[in-house]
């Protein structure tokens, strides 16, 4: 059973003229793609295929808005660093993202989606010194854990914990065999209620 009975795709955006009314609360997630941002989605609303994941990095091209509940959101961010996107596109995207990202006064948190076997990139630090300038707080998930013995995996999160040290909270996650989902779950829930009922 879901813990969120009522969740629900909403759109896709490819212009800010398509966003979701600003009204309310939500978390985006963002980080390289590939990383399993949707992947990381499905499980915590827990619904097979709710978000769209793909083997093909940049599967998720668009601002994909969800419901939650009421007023409460998800948004699964297009992935950045894929290498095969053309400039076009790359530029779309990042105009796209400039767009949302600015003034978006719903925005109550960032779930940052890294690969746990890769180390955070040049491009998820200027996320979260993004986030730090505008007072967002971050949870980073380190997916994938399943791909790492636990003696790795647990250096890995430590690692990264104090790379990262007061910017954000860190946590090891899975798809696979939904490692971390409640911990996912709570942090999610108290983005949402940080921003006001
Ligand atoms: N073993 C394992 N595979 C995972 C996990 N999370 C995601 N994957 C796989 O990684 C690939 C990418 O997952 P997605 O969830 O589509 O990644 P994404 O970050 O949404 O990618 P883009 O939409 O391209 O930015 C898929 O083949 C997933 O099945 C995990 O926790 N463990
Ligand atoms: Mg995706």
């Amino acid at each position: 059973m879901s813990q969120y009975p009522q969740a629900a795709f909403i759109k896709s955006a490819n212009a800010p003229s398509q966003f979701v009314l600003d009204e309310g609360a939500e978390v985006a997630f963002a980080g390289r793609s590939n990383a399993g941002k949707s992947s990381a989605i499905n499980i915590i609303v827990n619904r097979r295929q709710f978000a769209r994941t793909s083997k093909t990095p940049g599967r998720t091209q668009l601002v994909n808005f969800f419901t939650l509940r009421d007023d409460k959101r998800l948004v699964d961010l297009p992935g950045y660093g894929f290498a095969k996107v053309a400039d076009k596109m790359r530029h779309h995207w990042a105009d796209l993202m400039a767009d949302y990202f600015e003034g978006r006064k719903s925005l109550a948190g960032m779930f940052l989606i890294v690969d746990i076997r890769r180390q955070p990139t040049d491009f998820d630090h200027e996320m979260l010194a993004f986030a730090e300038s505008v007072g967002l707080p971050v949870h980073v998930l380190l997916t994938k854990s399943d791909k790492l013995k636990r003696g790795q995996a647990a250096n890995a999160l430590l690692k990264v914990r104090r790379e990262l040290g007061d910017s954000a909270t860190v946590q090891q996650f899975s798809a696979l065999d939904r490692q971390g989902e409640d911990e996912a779950r709570a942090r999610l829930e108290e983005f949402l209620a940080l921003s006001g009922e």
